[in-house]
């Protein structure tokens, strides 16, 4: 690296999500990179591994005097933001999520001084969902407008925020991205085994199972599909939704041909074994799932909520209809089940488009600089390799 290395403190959710998976990932190439990088959460990143040089983790410990009814976890944080910004001399602090942790960057930085620059990354239900809370608006507003740099993960992230929030700054667009050293198609023939026989197709439906995946859809267009071709449903994940999705797939005889594989970490090994991923979304900012599929070479067939459209391309990395619209998804899993070309055409589609516009050295590259850009420091221009 030519730039000088900088100190960042990451602050996202450490043990769900998808924002935390991204935080924990960059935090990582980061490191490699050798930016010094600390973690300062809860808990420790699920997805942060064995050690890692470079890498440091600071617990936010939350104080619980007897006359809180509500011990206050976010003036904890931020007050452990503050702390580590001025033990560590952190350049950065990088919050992941707006509420509470933009938040609590602000008043940290206001502990810390202007010395300590804030960047607060948007993912999704921050803005879609809380900021159209009313009690959260003018909060969320607050915490943005004060940070020196916001990023948000789709165009179409950048444009609800601006349009439900009234904003007007400038807001970079930093995709969510795979480490394609983890994430390409794996040999899946024996774990497929376990779960389908060999002329059956492989649907698979990923999340954490909330109301916003519609994972009532998947079972309609699984149930459609089926009844065409010899097929098996497999569930990732876990979440308020799955009582009720157990009770539907009762109803509709579907038993023998759902399997439910909980939450997973080898999560390129699980979707290697997929012929389509579905993702029938009634919010979906970016869809990360879709994109750890598409580099697994598994086309995704969902809908065109949020950003999802600017990660599956319609027709060459997989299918999209309005939300809701199962009979038209069914019919899209059914022609890639049906015709080996056009499955051949999406998977190397898929190979090729999340190694050049999803790749994680191009991701990386552009946080850096947003890093540099709001620290006042020159930056020779960043030639990622990537593809
Ligand atoms: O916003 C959420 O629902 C949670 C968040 C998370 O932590 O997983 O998911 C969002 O962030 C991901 C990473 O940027 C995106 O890939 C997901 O599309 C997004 N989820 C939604 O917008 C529902």
């Amino acid at each position: 690296m030519n730039q000088q290395p900088l100190k960042i403190g990451i602050t996202c959710y450490p043990s769900l999500g998808g924002s935390g998976v991204v935080a924990t990932e960059l935090g990582k190439l980061l490191a490699e990179q050798g930016h010094q990088v600390h973690f300062i959460a809860h808990s420790i990143p699920f997805r942060l591994g064995t050690f890692h040089k470079n890498i440091f983790y600071h617990e936010v410990e939350v104080n619980d005097y007897y006359v809180f009814r509500y011990p206050p976890y976010d003036l904890s944080l931020a007050t452990k933001m503050a702390q580590v910004a001025k033990m560590q001399q952190l350049d950065v602090l990088h919050v992941h999520y707006a509420v509470p942790h933009a938040v609590c960057a602000f008043l940290a930085k206001q502990m810390v001084g202007d010395q300590l620059k804030v960047v607060t990354t948007l993912h999704g239900t921050d803005i879609t969902v809380l900021a159209q809370d009313e009690s959260l608006k003018d909060l969320i507003r607050l915490a943005i407008n004060e940070s020196d740099a916001v990023t948000a993960v789709s165009q179409d992230l950048i444009r609800e925020t601006r349009e439900l929030l009234d904003i007007s700054r400038d807001i970079d667009l930093t995709y969510n991205f795979v480490d394609p050293r983890v994430y390409y198609p794996r040999d899946s023939r024996s774990l497929r085994k376990d779960y389908a026989d060999p002329n059956e197709k492989i649907m698979m439906h990923i999340s954490n199972f909330r109301p916003v995946k519609r994972v009532g859809d998947v079972l309609e267009i699984f149930a459609r599909v089926q009844e065409q071709v010899p097929a098996k449903l497999l569930l990732v994940g876990e979440g308020p939704e799955l009582p009720k999705i157990q009770c539907r797939i009762n109803e509709l005889g579907l038993g023998s041909k759902v399997h439910f594989l909980g939450k997973q970490d080898e999560i390129a090994h699980v979707i290697s074994m997929a012929d389509v991923l579905l993702l029938p979304s009634e919010k979906e900012s970016f869809g990360l799932v879709a994109l750890e599929a598409m580099a697994c070479g598994v086309p995704t067939v969902g809908s065109t909520a949020g950003g999802i459209p600017e990660l599956v391309t319609h027709g060459e990395t997989g299918f999209l209809a309005p939300i809701g619209d199962t009979h038209s998804m069914a019919q899209h899993v059914l022609d890639i089940c049906k015709d080996e070309a056009l499955s051949e055409r999406l998977r190397k589609a898929c190979l090729q488009r999340s190694k050049t516009m999803f790749c994680n050295e191009l991701i990386r590259g552009k946080y850096e600089e947003i890093y540099y850009r709001v620290l006042g420091r020159e930056v020779s221009e960043l030639k990622p390799v990537c593809g």
